[in-house]
């Protein structure tokens, strides 16, 4: 790198690298502070290549997930256009996620019963969540246009998308675990599992007895779910803790890595190991346990002892608190990403069943360990045996070959690095089209950067995050865009549009209402022919069909303190002719899709005419659309 600054050149290797874990600490906070330097090279494919023109359709579907917004993100690629926000962990305004019946249903029935106690008095539901990892579900090595799944690291679920409607379908929370981070479904046969990783220790159970000495009786815990059923299939207790993770393209391992080996609860204290490892799990070991019995049930659900010694596991050591976990499509290559090492250690996956067997140590699965530069975290790829590695400190993307880095790895003269691209600035994950499956086809590169001060308007102290789109079909990296967005898209993963065939008109007989359905059997009314007023001593159902510019009930009537349940079927069958119903003064919105239907239940408290109305855009009387709630005062006594 040519343009290094002073204060960058003084962040040594060494002193970043240094057993003072707390250098590496303060390492990581300056590199967040420099690096402004950069100029404004990688410009020269900017507004042609990438561009995508009006009425044009994108070649990808990006899906981007959101951090602590809680949500997932479709864009379009190369354009990088956001096409849709999917409410999951979050509460949306527009669609009424979190606040309609058949959302609460989904955001409450995966919750554990001590949650759901928790959460009586607090609304229900959690507000918020924290999605990092989102990923398709696999048949055969590559997606099947099925299913995404994402973590919640806030509130330790596993969340499903269906992605024939682009809608959450189900959501888990996991027992024993705490901060769901690392994600990975099964590549193969098919998905099948969905394995996610628990980084924080904690006492098993945490209920308040213990509450001290970490290193004997915290723990962290590893998951496999049913991504069918969305139920917890088993679960594997691990020493030291979980970040990121990642299946193999054979279906018999998986693998987390640990950046806290040491069990510590400070950042002194859990950088202070120079290795830490990676945790092999053997998934047809650990079935067989599951078999014959060898768990333990927690939480209601079976536990498997993984710690050193077990047959189930395996721990490789990798220097200093590795990150990123990615397996490469040859089907051979898993990359653990260094993070407070510059290097990227490479394990052969063909040496795992002679390592089970112990005829080798862990070591030996250990065919390759380039140096790349400060900071590495997630490893992309390319499907012509190169890898993309982000570079947090150094702000950069760095290329460079498996095959040659192997070859350095045994002694041969041969620098693997081929080119560092500068990235603006500080990345966390990169995503390469099709790059986690036997598809990879090595076009184009997202990288996810977490900082982006001088690359867009200021506006004001909470910066964008800054997506940058890299051009990857040549043989040199090249960057063709920046993507501001919101907080905080930590990861994407880029598919084919081939893999992805959503309708566009819901199906009348879709489960996602089936409640809806039931409840209306009993009333006697059918959602599909619905104007009608159900009153149930104090409860009163209010069925109802939306059909552009009207409402089917241009008034309704009940009394201050019933429970009230709308019900709104929207008729349309045609395509993008969403309607909504807003009923003001009392926070209720939703939205109802064009053959769907959408349900919400309410105390009516206030004595008054409260108007609704339907809030998307849907007809030149759009504004006509609407009707009135009266609300008879309760009779004195
Ligand atoms: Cu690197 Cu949560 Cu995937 Cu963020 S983790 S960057
Ligand atoms: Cu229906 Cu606006």
């Amino acid at each position: 790198m040519s343009d290094k600054t002073p204060e960058k050149a003084g962040l040594s290797r060494r002193s970043f690298l240094g057993t003072a874990a707390i250098t590496g600490a303060a390492g990581l906070v300056a590199g967040a502070q420099i690096s402004t330097a950069h100029g404004k090279e990688g410009k020269s494919g900017a507004g042609v290549l990438g561009h995508v023109g009006p009425g044009e359709l994108d070649e990808y579907y990006a899906f981007n997930s959101s951090g602590q917004s809680g949500e997932v993100r479709v864009l379009g690629l190369p354009s990088m256009r956001e096409l849709l926000r999917i409410p999951v962990f979050n509460q949306c305004s527009a669609t009424g996620w979190g606040r309609t019946n058949e959302s609460r249903k989904i955001l409450t029935e995966g919750l554990t019963p001590e949650t759901r106690e928790y959460l009586k008095d607090k609304g229900g539901v959690f507000p918020n969540g924290d999605a990092h990892h989102p990923h398709l579900s696999f048949t055969d090595k590559t997606y099947d246009g099925r299913y995404l799944f994402i973590n919640d690291k806030a509130n330790n679920r596993v969340a499903r998308i269906r992605l024939d409607v682009m809608k959450t379908d189900k959501i888990l929370e996991l027992p024993n675990v705490s901060g769901v981070h690392g994600l990975r479904p099964q590549r193969y046969p098919r998905t099948g599992y969905v394995f996610a990783n628990g980084e924080h220790i904690v006492p098993l159970p945490n209920d308040g007895k213990t509450l001290t000495d970490a290193k004997k009786n915290f723990f962290a815990v590893y998951s496999a779910i049913d991504g069918d059923t969305m139920k917890v299939a088993w679960q594997v207790l691990v020493d030291g803790n979980l970040d990121n993770g990642d299946a193999d393209y054979q279906g018999k391992y998986s693998f987390a890595t640990c950046y806290n080996s040491e069990k510590g609860v400070t950042v002194e204290e859990m950088s202070a190991n120079e290795q830490d490892w990676v945790v092999v799990f053997n998934i047809k070991r650990i079935e067989q346990a599951i078999k014959s019995g060898d768990f333990k049930t927690m939480g209601g659900v079976p536990v498997v002892d993984g710690r050193h010694g077990s047959k189930y596991t395996r721990y490789i050591p990798v220097p200093n608190s590795p990150h990123g976990c990615n397996a490469a499509p040859d089907g051979i290559h898993l990359m653990l990403n260094g993070k407070l090492s510059p290097t990227v250690t490479v394990i052969d996956v063909r040496t795992l069943d002679d390592l089970f067997e112990d005829k080798i140590k862990p070591r030996d699965c250990v065919v390759a360990e380039p140096q790349l530069g400060l900071g590495p975290l997630h490893t992309a790829f390319d499907g012509r045996g190169n890898a993309y590695t982000t570079l947090f400190i150094d702000s950069q993307m760095v290329k460079w070959n498996i095959d040659k880095a192997k070859r350095a790895y045994k002694g041969e003269k041969v620098d693997p690095i081929i080119q560092k691209l500068d990235v603006h600035y500080q990345p966390g994950h990169n995503h390469s089209t099709m790059g986690e499956t036997k598809e990879a086809d090595g076009k184009w590169l997202v990288s996810l950067n977490k900082f982006s001060k001088d690359r867009f308007l200021n506006v004001g102290p909470l910066k964008p995050e800054n997506d940058q789109l890299i051009d990857i079909s040549g043989d040199e990296m090249k960057l063709v865009h920046d993507g501001p967005s919101f907080a905080e898209p930590h990861d994407m993963c880029l598919v084919h549009r081939s893999k992805i065939n959503p309708i566009s008109v819901w199906k009348r007989d879709d489960p996602m209402w089936e409640d809806a359905r039931q409840i209306a059997k009993k009333d006697g009314v059918s959602l599909d022919d619905a104007a009608k007023v159900v009153r149930d001593g104090n409860k009163v159902r209010v069925y109802m069909m939306a059909v552009a510019p009207m409402f089917s009930l241009k008034q309704f009537e009940v009394n201050q303190g019933d429970e009230v349940t709308v019900f709104v079927t929207n008729m349309e069958v045609i395509e993008d002719l969403t309607h909504g119903f807003t009923l003001e003064g009392h926070g209720i919105a939703m939205e109802i899709g064009p053959q769907a239907t959408s349900s919400v239940t309410f105390k009516a408290d206030r004595p008054g005419i409260y108007w609704y109305y339907c809030q998307w855009f849907c007809h030149a009387l759009h504004m006509e659309m609407s009707g009135q709630m009266i609300v008879h005062p309760k009779k004195s006594a």
